[in-house]
């Protein structure tokens, strides 16, 4: 049986067009798109982040894999999307003030849009303002906080305190995550939920929203 070695490979050596080739390739042999990002995908980025902390690897390469997992996760994409299920709730998803760290949050928009969920994306570096304002703008039910970094997790507790400030809190969920995330940092800071990964925060969402599973 195929293993994801070479696909790990390419995913830390960045060779982008190889990711996204080999991943057609895993769903050919009908391996599963779940199965190929978590086993594939994911463990070869979890791998370029080591490098980097051993200084083995510097922005460049880590630039570089991010965007062939990106690639790799284009392919996936539609097949992770797919679902007949009409959208059950709205969730605003973005990354927090002062980080543009992206694929975690747009892995778990993704799911969540397999999971039947509609998904506003707010991008990166979001201000809290701005949070709250889309949040409005959209009638969005659930709100979803990303950051990768220890120094911007102050800016989730930033922004959960604009929604108390600006009246709006009561009117929904706010769930986060990220990397450097913890269950006790997310009751530390009033958050209704924390998940590790994009598969929990779907299963989170619908918690939170009474949403049957
Ligand atoms: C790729 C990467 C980058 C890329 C980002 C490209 C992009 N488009 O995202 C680039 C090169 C731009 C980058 C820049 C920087 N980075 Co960087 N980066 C990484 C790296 C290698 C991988 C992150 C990643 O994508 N992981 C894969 C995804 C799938 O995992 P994830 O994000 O954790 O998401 C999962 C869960 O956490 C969860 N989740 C995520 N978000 C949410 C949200 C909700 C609501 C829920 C429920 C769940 C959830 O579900 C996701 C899917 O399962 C990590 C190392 C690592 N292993 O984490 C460093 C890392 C995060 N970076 C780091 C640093 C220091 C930086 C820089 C400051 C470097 C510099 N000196 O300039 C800059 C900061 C720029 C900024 N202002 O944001 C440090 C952070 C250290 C710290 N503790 O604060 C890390 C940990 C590397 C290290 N070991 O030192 N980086």
């Amino acid at each position: 049986m195929q293993n994801y070695d070479e696909l790990r490979e390419c995913v830390i050596a960045g060779k982008k067009a190889q990711v996204a080739e080999l991943v057609r390739k895993h769903l050919d042999e009908g391996k599963t798109a779940k199965d190929v990002m978590d086993n594939g995908l994911i463990p070869g980025m979890a791998i370029v982040g080591k490098k980097f902390q051993e200084g083995e690897f510097f922005i460049p390469e880590m630039l570089m894999a991010a965007r062939s997992l990106n690639a790799g996760l284009e392919v996936l994409r539609p097949l992770l999307e797919a679902s007949d299920v009409k959208p059950v709730a709205k969730v605003l998803m973005g990354t927090v003030k002062g980080d543009i760290h992206d694929i975690g949050k747009n892995l778990v928009a993704v799911m969540l849009r397999g999971g039947g969920f509609e998904v506003i994306d707010a991008g990166v570096d979001v201000p809290p303002d701005k949070f709250v304002e889309l949040a409005r703008e959209n009638g969005a039910d659930l709100i979803g906080l990303s950051a990768l970094l220890t120094t911007t997790m102050p800016s989730m507790k930033d922004t959960i305190d604009a929604f108390q400030s600006q009246g709006y809190r009561e009117n929904v969920k706010i769930m986060i995550g990220g990397a450097p995330i913890t269950q006790e940092y997310a009751d530390e800071i009033g958050a209704d939920g924390f998940a590790r990964n994009a598969s929990y925060a779907v299963e989170l969402a619908k918690k939170l929203l009474g949403v049957a599973a």
